[in-house]
């Protein structure tokens, strides 16, 4: 594990982005906005539309140019981050790769590979690479746990065309594109999985531990979170680092990820890494102004990196790619700050 945690134990800082076909939406649902907070890439489920009205909606407004992935990666370097993480599928279950095993993603939807075209311009600014993929799927059919309590589902309490729903099938789904993901796409330097709870989570849902063996056998250098894997006795308690399994091996994860928050104290002897946004969201939304002063982000970084951990800070690209201004003005910040003090 020190030997292939050493260059993110180095880097103390990535980028995070989240787009998908919910940033084209950006927080606005039948011409209205969907509140002013929260992270906009649950808009389906905050509208409670089901997976056809969503794309019909979402899939015009997602057009990403030809340019977008050079702007990320640049922009990226700039601030002096070592990695960029981004979605390869969120829980509203599009794909940005060109999968073989379902229609639902961009290489079908837009002709385009457009994971092949980040990984690209990672590397060209020489960048590590992390792909954030989400084992919750609100999109495919066969997709169980939208039964669940702690996760309303827009398929909800919705008769079911040929009876109950076979879960193998959407976990065969799950594997067969992590396994493209691993494989076409030369090296991959993390794996972000989001994520398990009480309900579902592990083994039982996701078939995990083969998960985990076939990312480490496809990806050998492969860092991983530990998001698949709960405690049994936890309770819900977010996203921070209670109730996942802090046992950091290669079974249960690389590092834990506490969501928004700054662990007080850090978590020695913990590989730790706090992800947060700058506003309020993770996917674009046009209606959060929340946003994080330059020196509140620059703080956050300088105490994060204090107490031994990274930061993953994120952007939420529009429809078309490009990104707010107000990410680039504070990341530019952040840039002329790290040159100031010799970091980047
Ligand atoms: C969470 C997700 O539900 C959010 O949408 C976001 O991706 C965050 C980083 O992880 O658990």
């Amino acid at each position: 594990r020190d030997a292939r945690m050493k260059w993110w134990r180095d880097a103390r800082f990535g980028m995070f982005v989240h787009w998908g076909l919910y940033s084209g939406l950006a927080g606005t649902w039948d011409g209205k906005p969907v509140g002013t907070r929260g992270g906009m890439e649950w808009i389906q489920q905050r509208v409670k539309a089901d997976t056809n009205a969503y794309a019909e909606q979402a899939i015009p407004k997602f057009k990403p140019s030809e340019i977008f992935a050079a702007q990320w990666a640049k922009l990226a370097k700039n601030a002096g981050c070592k990695y960029l993480v981004f979605t390869t599928k969120h829980h509203d279950g599009f794909g940005l790769h060109d999968s073989k095993a379902g229609d639902f993603n961009a290489g079908h939807v837009l002709n385009r590979d457009l994971v092949r075209e980040i990984v690209e311009a990672c590397r060209s600014e020489g960048l590590k690479v992390g792909f954030y993929h989400s084992v919750i799927d609100w999109h495919h059919d066969q997709y169980t746990y939208a039964e669940s309590k702690q996760l309303p589902h827009p398929l909800k309490g919705q008769p079911y065309p040929n009876g109950l729903r076979d879960h193998a099938k959407y976990q065969d789904y799950l594997h067969t594109q992590v396994d493209e993901l691993l494989s076409n796409y030369g090296p991959v330097d993390v794996l972000w999985w989001d994520y398990s709870s009480q309900d579902f989570q592990g083994d039982e849902a996701w078939r995990a531990n083969e998960l985990m063996q076939l990312a480490r056998a496809r990806q050998p250098g492969i860092i991983m979170n530990n998001r698949l894997f709960r405690t049994p006795e936890a309770g819900w308690s977010g996203m921070g680092t209670a109730g996942f399994i802090a046992q950091l091996d290669s079974q249960y994860g690389d590092f834990i990820t506490p969501e928004q928050h700054i662990p007080s104290t850090g978590m020695p002897g913990i590989d730790w890494e706090t992800c947060m946004t700058m506003n309020t969201t993770w996917g674009f939304s046009d209606h959060d102004d929340a946003w994080k002063s330059d020196q509140t982000l620059i703080r956050n970084l300088v105490d994060i990196a204090s107490k031994g951990g990274n930061y993953l800070l994120n952007i939420g690209p529009k429809g078309d790619g490009s990104i707010p201004q107000q990410s680039i003005d504070a990341l530019q910040s952040i840039g002329k700050w790290m040159q100031i003090n010799g970091e980047a």
